[in-house]
């Protein structure tokens, strides 16, 4: 499989990316098992699967539903297409959702424990931030210090998972622009007077909309498409503007707010005479603390006297975009780089902490000298090392792994060592902070750019990489025809790495520009696309378009704001498309959701939600086409505006 399927014989139609062809031939000669080749194995895959319409809830399925009316059209309890497609997409967004909360609700209980005094590895860092969150949420600051705003901030951040009443959650409400948090209150008013039913969108806790899920999604509760699609959102917008709100403010707290840096990306950051030492997965509390532990002399020397020249520690997937913004370190690759990665021979510990880790990594690791090392009780994986992560003795196990990796470095076979030399440079982390004093402290400036047309919208893009399509060619070819067409983008998680990679977050971008475009970018020294973070940082989004709302005393459904899911995998990225959504943001798919087998489903997302919300989902296969498609939405909301 190693050319296209036209057979042109002249590119690799797994990845777009140049480093990982040279390792796919790598792969393919030593015949190292990887996701592609197992991705084959699996075909052809369950076509019920893909359209959604498969129920597996009770023990009187599964069941399954042919929609082009082929045999039966229910399953043995009645239920329908529509109510087993809105069932499955709803455990999706429960599921996604509680990953990025569940990461949330760390960081506010470690926040509550430096507060306290209880956790000294871990301090207050950004306390400029601190005072700016806890001033929003309505917490007093004035003349108190900071550990006890903090603890107030974190008992205001924890109350939001687990609070019993029926009010929306404190960090939505403050966080979310009025006009948005007006529209969806009186949505719910009107529905309730059309339908007779309470059909809520306002969170009321981030661990009971996800709960809610679980228990209306069960065995004989609802069978409606729209209630189902309207608590799946009102889950993701718990997740939006609750738990990745909440892990977004309270990691820039605790570790540093991110600021613009230039940073290097591929593999090429592998070093041949280095310890090198690759953390994935998503919490920063853990692999912040490898890095920051990695420049003790101890370690350095330890290093050394194993024969290397220095530990060297790089990123994968979204905590390496936590490293990369806050500590400048140097980014291997996205999620279809995980597995390539161990395949250089030259990782001496992958370090993953949870979600989006094979469990392919551990087999694979076992064929080198890698140690594979598994830090948290919730993604433990056969055949790891495990060392498990606390929070309050978190310098010393830091130092455990870093000593395990130093150990496995001797043990290398160098003749099966292969770095890829290429390495992108990388302009990154446009926090809105960052955004915003470049902009010179208010969004007037990037308003008066969309207004005059300078700028003709924004497109935030999020997204994975995803073996049914090409690594990386989607996030490649819309990201530059997007900003050709005078569309800034911004961005986070695995397409961010993906846009690094393929050079356009360097400054030579802005060559790549429309003409108004590429202006602003040379006026205020930055690239035409701009690094956000890592998925809950995806709130941070949110936080900019909330602010332009504001300031023109607008919702976001009316700004000329697009999002897009490319190469999406998982059930958070269903999470962040369904919270773009229901903050008033149209969102493009592809690879498509497993909807389709659900007319009801289909057209509740794809239009019902357009008149509802604002937002809503289209597919679209071609990048260039998708292009178009945003292209328009965001001309057909400037006309609204009649600008
Ligand atoms: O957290 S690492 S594969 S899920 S994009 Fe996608 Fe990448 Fe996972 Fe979002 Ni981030």
């Amino acid at each position: 499989m190693s050319t296209c399927d036209a057979g042109c014989g002249k590119h690799d139609h797994r990845s777009a990316d140049p480093v990982a062809v040279e390792m796919l031939a790598i792969a393919d000669r030593e015949q190292y098992d990887n996701q592609w080749s197992r991705y084959e194995k699996q075909q052809p895959q369950c076509s019920y699967g893909q359209l959604g319409t498969c129920c597996k809830i009770c023990s009187m399925g599964p069941c399954r539903i042919d929609p082009f009316g082929e045999g039966p059209t229910q399953g043995v309890c009645g239920a329908t297409a529509d109510t087993i497609v809105a069932r499955n997409l709803a455990r999706m967004a429960a599921a996604g959702s509680s990953s990025h909360s569940d990461h949330g609700r760390k960081a506010a209980l470690l926040l509550k424990a430096v507060a306290t005094g209880a956790n000294t590895n871990y301090q207050l860092t950004d306390t400029d931030k601190l005072v700016a969150v806890a001033t929003r949420i309505g917490i007093p600051t004035e003349g108190r210090g900071f550990p006890e705003i903090a603890n107030d901030l974190a008992d205001a951040a924890i109350n939001c998972f687990g609070k019993q009443d029926d009010e929306p959650i404190i960090f939505l409400k403050k966080f979310m622009p009025k006009k948005r948090y007006q529209h969806l209150k009186n949505l719910e008013k009107t529905l309730l007077e059309s339908t007779g039913s309470v059909i809520g969108l306002l969170p009321r806790g981030i661990d009971r909309e996800a709960v809610d899920i679980l228990h209306r999604t069960h065995f004989g509760c609802d069978a409606d498409p729209l209630s189902l699609i309207a608590q799946s959102i009102r889950c993701s917008l718990a997740d939006g503007w609750g738990g990745s709100m909440i892990a977004t403010s309270v990691q820039d707290i605790l570790l540093g707010t991110p600021t613009i840096k230039t940073i290097k990306a591929n593999l090429g950051v592998l070093e041949i005479d280095s310890v090198n030492v690759v953390i994935h997965g998503h919490e920063p509390i853990l692999s912040a603390k490898i890095v920051e532990m990695a420049q003790k002399p101890e370690i350095h020397q330890a290093a050394v006297v194993a024969g290397a020249t220095r530990v060297n520690i790089v990123g994968l997937c979204c905590t390496g975009n936590e490293v990369l913004l806050r500590q400048g370190v140097g980014m291997a690759g996205n999620e279809a780089h995980s597995e390539l990665a161990i395949m250089t021979g030259a990782v001496d510990a992958m370090v993953v902490d949870v979600q989006c880790i094979y469990p392919a990594l551990a087999d694979l690791a076992s064929c080198f000298h890698t140690r594979f090392i598994t830090t948290s009780d919730q993604a433990k994986i056969p055949g790891a090392v495990h060392i498990q992560f606390h929070e309050d003795q978190a310098d010393a196990i830091s130092l455990k792994i870093l000593n395990e990796a130093i150990a496995a470095f001797p043990r290398r076979n160098k003749n099966r060592i292969n770095i890829p030399e290429h390495t992108a440079t990388a302009m990154v982390g446009f926090t809105v902070e960052e955004i915003l004093k470049a902009l010179g402290g208010t969004p007037k400036s990037l308003i008066d750019l969309i207004l005059n047309g300078t700028i003709k919208g924004v497109a935030g893009i999020v997204g994975c990489n995803n073996v049914k399509v090409q690594q990386d060619l989607f996030h490649r070819q819309l990201t530059a025809e997007l900003i050709k067409r005078d569309i800034l983008v911004i961005g986070t998680g695995c397409w961010a790495i993906g846009a690094a990679k393929a050079g356009l977050m360097d400054l030579s971008a802005q060559e790549l520009a429309g003409d108004g475009l590429k202006a602003v970018c040379k006026q205020l020294g930055i690239p035409p696309v701009l690094h956000m973070g890592s998925c809950v940082d995806c709130s941070r989004m949110l936080v900019l378009a909330g602010a332009i709302a504001d300031h023109l005393d607008l919702d976001i459904s009316q700004l000329p704001l697009v999002g897009s899911a490319p190469e999406w995998t998982t059930e958070k990225a269903v999470a962040i498309g369904s919270y773009f959504v229901g903050s008033g943001i149209p969102v493009h798919l592809w690879p498509l959701p497993p909807i389709l087998g659900s007319p009801a489903v289909t057209s509740i997302l794809t239009e019902g939600a357009k008149d509802l919300l604002g937002g809503y989902f289209f597919v679209e296969e071609d990048p260039l086409v998708a292009a178009d498609k945003m292209e328009a939405i965001i001309m057909e909301r400037r006309a609204a505006l009649s600008i």
